[in-house]
């Protein structure tokens, strides 16, 4: 059996009029006219006409099932069909693999099908194009946040999914059995990343991490994908200012490389333009005091406080300077004013894209930070060392990756841009 092509249907196109090829795709659709069949043929990169004739042909493909994948090839013609500008004649036509139907969706779109019915036929639901294009898109995306972060001077690693304890300390970790002893999976990189800016001051990671949260909410999984810078010599300023460059630079270049793929989304991209606001959150507390909803000076803020804050501030923004006991034992405090913190989040409207700050590299204040949050600095004991070894001042964030594409798809549910996504209910497939 023949299963290779020569030619992807997207590099074809009337000029090679003539010109001889084998194509390989899914059939889309199918119209037997008696004399003539005429297939519509999908690759990923395309789609086309078959024309089939002749007795044996027209045999071969008779009640062929869509979805079905073929290989065809034929000379390349002008085609009048209204939706085509060239066609394959075929000559020979050979059938990989039969869809069996019913299929448990419809790829087209045109029986619409539930995000859950679309998620159990995820590879299905790959040959809806609008579905396609999402991950499309996500690949670019992913390939210019590479691009720009490297050209930053930041180096790629990998750092350890399986760990024994604690990142981000506390609740949300997933246990496993590691043989005899007891491992987790990583809520983040933050210990390891923050390690590695002692030798090579200035590393990224876009990787999987996990939160054992029990959230039923369009913006959170169990299973995320997270960008995470961290860089010596550098304050929580300096950070920031490439986290905005990044997502410009990120809207950019899909403009530049997915026209195509945005249009099958049917949306306009809503680029950014950097700077982006700084709001602080002493700012933010005023405002929403303004507006009925009154906040003391260290209270969190809930999801009705940040829905309102999107109200006010419906883009991209900059919350910074929390106050330090709502941050992470690692963040450091503001010299001039201890009680706030060197951090900020990136929000998009209501919704939290990415946090950061400026780190505590004295092991002395990490150490009363650890206790003062209930933490127990002996279970950071292997982490503490590395403070001890000449350990730089270091800032750095996470950004998560699903609620990006979701934002830059002007999509509400990050489980649309994830592949296989994992959340409390969802572990298949
Ligand atoms: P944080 O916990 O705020 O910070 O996570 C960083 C970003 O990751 C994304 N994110 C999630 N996305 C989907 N589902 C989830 N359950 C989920 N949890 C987090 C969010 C969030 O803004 N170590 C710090 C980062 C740092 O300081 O460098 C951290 O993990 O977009």
């Amino acid at each position: 059996m023949d299963i290779k092509k020569t030619h992807d249907i997207g590099t074809l196109g009337p000029a090679m009029k003539g010109q001889k090829v084998t194509v390989g795709g899914w059939v889309e659709d199918l119209r037997e006219l008696g004399k003539l069949s005429f297939i519509t043929l999908r690759d990923v990169t395309g789609v086309s006409q078959i024309v089939v004739a002749g007795p044996e042909n027209l045999l071969q493909v008779k009640d062929l099932s869509k979805q079905s994948v073929v290989l065809v090839t034929g000379a390349v013609q002008e085609s009048k069909a209204r939706d085509f500008t060239f066609e394959i004649k075929a000559e020979k036509i050979e059938i990989l693999s039969r869809a069996i139907h019913p299929l448990p969706i419809d790829p087209l779109g045109r029986l619409e099908s539930g995000i859950d019915n679309r998620l159990n036929a995820r590879a299905l639901d790959l040959r809806n194009q609008k579905t396609a294009s999402i991950f499309k898109i996500r690949h670019n995306v992913l390939l210019c946040i590479r691009k720009v972060i490297s050209d930053n001077g930041f180096l790629e690693v990998n750092t350890p999914k399986i760990i024994g304890s604690a990142s981000e300390g506390g609740a949300n970790l997933f246990s496993l059995k590691y043989f005899d002893k007891q491992a987790y999976l990583a809520q983040s990189p933050q210990l390891y990343k923050e390690q590695l800016t002692l030798g090579l001051e200035r590393i990224f990671e876009i990787s999987s991490f996990y939160r054992a949260e029990k959230s039923h909410t369009v913006r959170h999984l169990t299973e995320f994908t997270s960008v995470d810078i961290e860089s010596a010599f550098m304050d929580y300023t300096d950070v920031m200012e490439i986290l905005e460059k990044l997502i410009v630079a990120v809207f950019d270049h899909v403009e530049k490389n997915c026209a195509e793929d945005i249009k099958n989304l049917g949306i306009e991209l809503k680029k950014p333009q950097a700077p982006f606001e700084r709001v602080t959150y002493k700012q933010a507390i005023e405002e929403l005091g303004k507006q009925g909803l009154p906040l003391a000076f260290g209270d969190d803020l809930l999801d009705s406080h940040l829905r309102k804050l999107g109200e006010i501030h419906p883009g991209f923004y900059f919350l910074t300077d929390w106050p330090l006991k709502l941050k992470p034992f690692y963040i450091h405090e503001k010299e001039d004013d201890p009680i706030v913190s060197k951090s900020f989040d990136l929000q998009y409207g209501y919704l939290e894209l990415s946090s950061g700050g400026r780190r505590l590299h004295d092991p002395v204040k990490i150490k009363a930070r650890l206790v003062e949050q209930g933490l127990d600095p002996m279970q950071f004991e292997d982490h503490l060392k590395a403070f001890d070894w000449g350990m730089p001042p270091h800032s750095g964030w996470g950004l998560g990756l699903d609620r990006l594409m979701a934002v830059l798809t002007q999509i509400d549910n990050v489980r649309e841009v994830v592949l296989y996504p994992r959340d409390p209910e969802r572990l298949f497939p």
